[in-house]
């Protein structure tokens, strides 16, 4: 039988680097609650990123609930339905409606073109997603945010290294989620952050991670518990000395994937976005039936079969799962439908070998034949 593959694997440093990293823990017995790993990750990371301002998580998840709950916000919230769902599980958690706004055909991100049409008074935010690693249109968005006053929090959750002309990923809006789960392009094990504009909100974020906590005597606000603990930073400060390569890396079977998949008919490859430095996190491509004479259902089952496990990222929409269908949310939005009909996420790994993209590459080939 052949060796399975998967849609992703997770970046591991050696273990033995990651047994000394963890080894001051060991002696300290400071396992969490903002110990040294965490101060020092967040420091390399906002070398890392350029952003002056990041506050870390247990997982990207509760990054975003926290955000939600320092804004206080209100009311309606713009959002993709072309998402993990918990992206839109945030808003609703905190008893926010989500609208969801359809997306453009080219990168799949919230369309800007659509957003405005959706503001009313009761509107108190845009969460677009920053989906793949493709860039919102976020001149567009901030100028909608502005005319209406509403903050924007990105879900930035597949963007880590990415840079727009430059600038990190995270500078735009007033916050940029990321999460650092294992199955991501930098991972803490689980684990996220928040990067963000006001420096003034680094204290009212860190203590709705913790229970609301200003001191031993104070408690500001009622909220849960989303810190990250030492040993997922320790992950982190390993994993970020090996990043720019395993970018590289990821590059290389991107290119790849291109060489063997580009012009086959009905075969859509998401294009490159012009000023963007990809972080190349997925692997997303379009099966058109009607052209290739194959669903992506079928691609799917097909490369099952050969014991390659794609994924249908992202499908169904969040506004068709069973948990929000009933709920009277919109969902008119006819580009995330057919897209989200179309995609299969194909694996995209640093240390997916050449010879497995060409597997996976040979097995779409054939049942296209
Ligand atoms: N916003 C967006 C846009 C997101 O994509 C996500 C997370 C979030 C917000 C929330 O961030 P976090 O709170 O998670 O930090 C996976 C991940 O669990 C999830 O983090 C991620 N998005 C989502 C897109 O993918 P599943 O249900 O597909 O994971 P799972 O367990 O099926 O794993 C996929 C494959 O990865 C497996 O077939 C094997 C491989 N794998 C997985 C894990 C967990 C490994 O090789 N090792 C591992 O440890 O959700």
């Amino acid at each position: 039988m052949k060796d399975p593959i998967y849609v992703t694997r997770p970046s591991m440093p050696e273990l033995t680097e990651y047994i000394d990293e963890i080894k001051d823990i060991w002696a300290s017995r400071r396992l969490t609650n903002k110990g040294p790993k965490h101060q020092e990750l967040e420091n390399l990371l906002k070398e890392y990123t350029g952003n002056a301002n990041v506050s870390l998580y247990t997982n990207g998840h509760m990054a975003l609930e926290s955000v939600i709950e320092a804004l206080e916000l209100s009311g309606e919230v713009i959002t993709s339905p072309f998402t993990f769902v918990s992206t839109t599980h945030a808003l609703v958690r905190k008893g926010l409606k989500p609208v969801f706004c359809d997306i453009n055909p080219d990168f799949y991100t919230m369309d800007a073109n659509k957003i405005e049409d959706l503001v009313t008074e009761k509107t108190s935010a845009i969460l677009p997603v920053h989906v793949y690693g493709s860039i919102c249109d976020v001149d567009a968005i901030k100028n909608i945010a502005d005319k209406y006053k509403l903050k924007i929090i990105y879900d930035a959750a597949h963007s880590f290294g990415v840079k727009v002309e430059g600038i990190d990923a995270g500078n735009f809006g007033d916050f940029s989620m990321y999460s650092f789960h294992s199955t991501k392009v930098f991972n803490t094990i689980e684990g996220g952050a928040l990067f963000y504009s006001d420096g003034r909100m680094k204290d009212r974020l860190d203590s709705i991670a913790n229970f609301g906590i200003r001191d031993e005597e104070n408690v500001d606000y009622v909220s849960g518990n989303a810190k990250m603990s030492e040993f997922q930073a320790a992950m982190g400060i390993c994993n970020l000395r090996h990043i720019d390569g395993q970018i590289c890396a990821r590059k290389d079977i991107y290119n790849r994937y291109k060489e063997n998949l580009d012009g086959l008919k009905g075969v859509v490859l998401k294009e490159d976005q012009v000023g963007v430095q990809s972080n190349y996190a997925y692997f997303p491509v379009l099966f058109k039936e009607d052209l290739c004479g194959i669903s992506r259902d079928e691609v799917y089952d097909g490369l099952a079969k050969e014991h390659i496990y794609a994924r249908k990222y992202f499908y169904p929409l969040v506004s068709r799962m069973p948990c929000y269908s009933q709920r009277g949310f919109n969902s008119d939005t006819p580009v995330a439908e057919y897209i989200s009909k179309e995609v299969l996420c194909l694996p995209m790994y640093a240390d997916l070998s050449n010879s497995d993209v060409d597997r996976i590459c040979m097995a779409i080939r054939n049942l296209l034949d």
